[in-house]
């Protein structure tokens, strides 16, 4: 079947989608289908395919121009770890109970139902590469694969003598295990000359490869964890070469107009690197270099994805494989003088996605609404099966054959801080917080952003008296979004 569909692959694509019109028919007609997918850190929708022509993405260029890309993709919590499981698990965080970092998943609910035991139990090969999970052991009894790559994250010899030396100086000091990290910390950012296999993601395409050629034969599901843009901005000189330092621009650096405190961080895990100050803001100089080494190190990204892409092609494996690619939370970079993620404003939740189904739509945008816990009901059902009850997401799937319509009246996410959750509701305009205290559930702080002509709006409009009608409506929608099941707001669940 797989030499007769490679023969088949190289038929054109627009002959093919002439016989299949519908992409489920073909998971249908072909047995299991293959599924891919790419999980990119810390990625923003900032591509050449979402119309920032500076930052080159080719592969990911080309991979949208084989799908459906999603403007409005958002991610449920913008964090690696929970954002990860709630797509795995296709439940937002406060159903499956994880919205820290430091939690794995099979240690919080041992029956959790995820991707990879899904297509385990469909007799898949289940394949993890690189970081999937935050946590990579997790989920170890459901992936057939699991490779222990190297989690080293800068190349530089030197860079790692004088970090080993750091932490040895610190474990003799007695310093704690926190301390001992944060020694154990090295530069934001790292230039250096050779092949992409001097860092991790280099070995983790090259691992994938490896494992498509090994395994071509088997019904997989891949998934392929590139760490970068993720900082360090470490990344190989020819990706940083791909750009001018004077490309680059320092943001506005000024809050939102009565921005609460809660909605916003002290950005520690960028400060955490080595020459980045303690505290107050950067300098127009940093901004541009880490601007820089972002974008470079998204390139880099970009070039693993498309030698995992060829690979797929030229093993004839592309027709009839579903490939996925995303991005797990947004980021700042300098923009209202904040870096990193851990917020729930616009630019930490809205994540790239692109989905390639075989005989879907080619080169489509979608407007939609959608969220990531939307993955795990769109996989299931491409590939011809039947979603576990339980799921919070829904089927892209109608979205996908008719990229023109609506999905969700709003999406859905949320940022813990302290003793309150921050659940945030984003419309086709307007994106509206509230921060709640987990005791009491009292409502402590609210913000209203109107997206309708910026990602970065300069006030909160929460507290006009303009808005309130607006304000009392999106807060009843929100109330309703947040009952989910194992909410700890729920009252139910009291
Ligand atoms: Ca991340």
């Amino acid at each position: 079947m797989k030499q007769n569909l490679s023969l088949f692959s190289s038929v054109s694509r627009a002959l093919i989608a002439t016989f299949l019109c519908c992409p489920l028919l073909l998971a249908e007609s072909d047995g299991k289908k293959n599924v891919l997918i790419f999980f990119i850190d810390d990625l923003r929708p900032e591509l050449g395919c979402y119309g920032v022509d500076k930052i080159q993405s080719p592969a990911i260029d080309a991979l949208a121009s084989e799908g459906v890309l999603f403007e409005r993709a958002y991610c449920q919590q913008a964090l690696c770890a929970p954002s990860r499981i709630s797509m795995m698990t296709g439940q937002y965080p406060d159903h499956n109970g994880i919205d820290g970092l430091f939690t794995p998943l099979r240690r919080h609910d041992k029956e959790a139902m995820t991707l990879p035991r899904y297509f385990q139990k469909q007799g898949y090969f289940t394949a993890s590469y690189g970081k999937v999970y935050h946590h990579q052991i997790d989920d170890k009894e459901h992936w057939s694969d699991l490779p222990d790559i190297s989690r080293e994250k800068f190349a530089n010899p030197e860079t790692l003598a004088r970090i080993a030396e750091r932490v040895v100086e610190a474990k003799k000091s007695g310093k704690t295990v926190d301390e001992v990290r944060a020694a154990g910390k090295g530069p934001a950012i790292e230039v250096v000359e050779g092949p992409d296999e001097l860092y991790r993601d280099g070995k983790v395409a090259k691992a994938a490869i490896e494992s498509l050629r090994k395994n071509k034969e088997k019904p997989f599901f891949m998934c392929v964890g590139f760490a970068k843009p993720h900082l360090p901005f470490a990344a190989p000189k020819r990706y940083w070469d791909l750009y001018e330092r004077e490309q680059f621009m320092v943001p506005e650096r000024i809050l939102p107009e009565g921005a609460p405190s809660l909605g916003v961080t002290k950005w520690n895990e960028l400060r955490g690197y080595r020459g980045i100050p303690a505290e107050g803001p950067l300098s127009d100089e940093l901004t541009l270099e880490l601007r820089h080494g972002y974008a470079a190190s998204v390139s880099f990204a970009d070039a693993q994805v498309g030698k995992v892409m060829a690979e797929l092609d030229r093993l004839g494996l592309r027709e009839e494989t579903l490939v996925i690619l995303w991005g797990d939370h947004g980021y700042k970079l300098g923009e209202y003088g904040l870096w990193c993620k851990h917020t729930n404003f616009e630019v930490d939740t809205r994540v790239p996605l692109i989905v390639s189904a075989p005989g879907g739509k080619q080169g489509k945008r979608s407007h939609a609404l959608v969220e990531i816990v939307d993955l795990f009901p769109t996989v299931v059902e491409m590939t011809g099966g039947t979603v576990p009850a339980g799921r919070d997401g829904m089927s892209l799937a109608p979205v996908l054959e008719d990229p023109k319509r609506k999905f969700r009246p709003f999406a859905f996410m949320q940022y813990p801080r302290g003793s309150q959750m921050g659940y945030a509701l984003r419309n086709e305009r307007w994106r509206y917080i509230e921060w709640i205290k987990f005791d009491t559930q009292e409502v402590v702080a609210r913000a209203l952003y109107d997206h309708q002509e910026t990602q970065f709006p300069d006030k909160n409009l929460a507290a006009d008296s303009e808005y309130s009608e607006l304000v009392a409506e999106l807060s009843k929608q929100l109330d309703a979004a947040r009952r989910v099941k194992e909410s700890r707001l729920n009252p139910a669940n009291k």
